[in-house]
């Protein structure tokens, strides 16, 4: 026991891990319906993903009116987004808003880490430590965790011994970083390392951008939203927020039912052209088939290569900068401002890894296979141990202390994304086998607290201790997760959608492909049949 460990247990009805938008919102709602809820944040302050991700250019590339919390019509009403796609500083002002509005604070402990979480079935709750000594019980434990927030570093030997500037674009400083006349190395070019290029390739004295698999990446088109287009967004929230429930990406915009080949040939490229020029998501959600068919995949690929080509001044840049071996959108999507536009700029160099690997980071720079590019600043935007990594990194103990990271050796399984057999009482928020990351996170939040919030509500009226979801319903689940995810694209992919980026990490699709529209109607029916894939005491 350390100093500082307090003897006597805190006695709650709910402990929450995480202070994202899922925790924020599980905080709210639990408090609001009566119950005695903590919630515990390692940061400083609410915000999540966005409280950590503050490197240059970090924003959404989901719209902003549509990656705002429904449940509270005071704060839809009071709040005003300033662009169709907001920067991270104005989401963790808004974050940070809800915080206030609702007050939220009180009910969170920050700068505090959940060590390990036990279930203690004797006492029917849930033992958490945190590495400030302090012990919590709870019937309930609800985890936040967060699908993307264990930074990884890469596997490249010698990032130790770099003696200039190191920077995570995960962990971001607080304090402004310059790069005026320095010379800049980036190592990682998914979403991340997109939106970094786009705004140091400009500031940087010089940048080299050390890309090893091409991202597919779609104009953004990004524009400020006039005071009259928000005036007439606050009347129809309320039905929005509804379309956004039917919708498979949890947003509002609408996803087309035609299929590629429905079209003829021409107008298959006036479509595509359109949907280029209309930024965003709108060319992901022209077809309804890119996702599973192939040619038509191959097709819309070759449009995308053709505007690369287009852009990038030097042939050979604009020939390693295009996708190729992968489907397009198998990967995760991105959106960009300018980005192929930086590779035009004299002081922005690619280098392509596939070419000559990277050999070792050393004290001076990076050395690849063609030899050492020597830098003043290293920038790693190597992504995530993403969907299981936040909940594998503390100890967590279910029914007869078996741990969660020997039920999940061989990937994650679980019900709905939310309970998993063997760990009663423990409901995960946007958690794997559930659509996460492949919709709007805070629509899948919401929905997953809100159903925690009516089984939470159910038990109470049946007077039950302890609920855990039986082993064949969390099989039937995984099946219906297997079903969709073979049908998928996705999966002819390496990235963390599958896990193959974090190294021992078992390899799979495990997310749930079918659209959050679908993913709801599996909740919808779990509490209509009275929860009845599950077994209480
Ligand atoms: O991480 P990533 P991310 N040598 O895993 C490279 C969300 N997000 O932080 O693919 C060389 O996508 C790796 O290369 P490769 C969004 O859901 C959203 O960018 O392994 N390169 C890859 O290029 C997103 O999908 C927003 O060959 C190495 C990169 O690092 C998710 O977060 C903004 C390497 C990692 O890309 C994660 O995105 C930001 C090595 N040894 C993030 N190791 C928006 O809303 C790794 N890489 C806009």
């Amino acid at each position: 026991m350390s100093d500082t460990q307090k003897t006597s247990p805190t006695r709650l009805d709910m402990i929450v891990v995480g202070a994202g938008f899922g925790g924020m919102y599980a905080v709210y709602k639990f408090r609001e319906m009566g119950y005695n809820v903590l919630g515990i944040e390692a940061g400083d302050n609410v915000g999540g993903v966005w409280y950590w991700n503050r490197y240059p250019g970090a924003r959404c590339d989901l719209m902003s009116v549509d990656y705002s919390y429904g449940f509270s019509e005071e704060v839809q009403q009071e709040w005003s987004w300033s662009e169709q796609f907001a920067a991270q500083p104005e989401i963790l002002a808004y974050a940070n808003f809800v915080a206030d509005r609702l007050d939220l604070r009180k009910n969170f402990r920050f700068e505090t880490r959940v060590t390990s979480a036990i279930w203690d079935d004797g006492a029917q709750l849930w033992r958490a430590t945190t590495d400030q000594g302090e012990v919590l019980e709870a019937p309930f434990c609800i985890m936040a965790t967060g699908p993307l927030s264990v930074p990884k570093d890469p596997d490249i030997p010698g990032i130790d011994r770099f003696k200039g500037e190191l920077y995570r674009a995960q962990k971001w400083p607080h304090e402004e970083v310059s790069f005026a006349g320095k010379r800049v190395g980036i190592i990682g070019t998914g979403s991340s390392g997109i939106q970094i290029v786009q705004e140091v390739g400009r500031k940087a004295g010089e940048l080299f951008v050390f890309q090893r698999t091409p991202s597919w990446t779609l104009p953004m088109r990004n524009h400020d939203l006039s005071d009259d287009y928000i005036a007439e967004m606050k009347k129809h929230y309320p039905a929005m927020r509804e379309a956004m429930r039917m919708n498979p990406t949890g947003g509002t915009r609408p996803i087309s039912t035609r299929p590629y080949f429905s079209l003829p040939p021409s107008q298959r490229q006036d479509v595509m052209e359109h949907a280029w020029q209309d930024g965003g998501h709108t060319f992901l959600a022209c077809f309804s088939d890119l996702l599973s068919n192939e040619e038509a995949n191959d097709q819309v690929a070759d449009f995308v290569r053709g505007k690369i080509g287009e852009i990038v001044e030097d042939p050979k840049t604009a020939e390693a900068l295009k996708p190729r071996g992968y489907p397009i959108f198998a990967r995760r999507p991105c959106l960009d401002t300018e980005y192929y536009e930086t590779y035009n700029l004299p002081n922005v160099h690619l280098v392509d890894c596939l070419e000559h690997g990277i050999v070792e980071i050393t004290e001076t720079g990076v050395r690849t296979e063609a030899g050492e590019t020597e830098l003043d600043v290293l920038i790693f935007a190597t992504g995530y141990d993403a969907l299981t990594g936040a909940l594998l990194a503390f100890d967590v103990r279910g029914r007869d202390g078996r741990r969660l990271k020997d039920k999940w050796k061989d990937g994650p399984r679980s019900y709905l994304g939310m309970l998993v057999e063997g760990f009663p009482n423990m409901i995960s928020i946007s958690g794997p086998n559930g659509p996460a990351a492949l919709a709007n996170l805070i629509t899948i939040a919401e929905n997953d607290v809100d159903w925690a919030a009516a089984l939470v509500t159910h038990m109470k009226e049946k007077g039950l201790t302890s609920c855990e979801v039986t082993q064949e319903a969390e099989d039937r689940w995984m099946a219906t997760v297997e079903a969709y995810a073979s049908k998928s694209l996705i999966r002819k992919a390496n990235t963390w959608w599958v896990g193959s980026n974090v190294k021992g990490k078992p390899t799979g699709l495990t997310m749930f492909v079918g659209g959050f529209n679908r993913y709801r109607e599996h909740c919808e029916a779990a509490k209509t049949t009275g929860f009845a894939d599950l077994s209480f005491e």
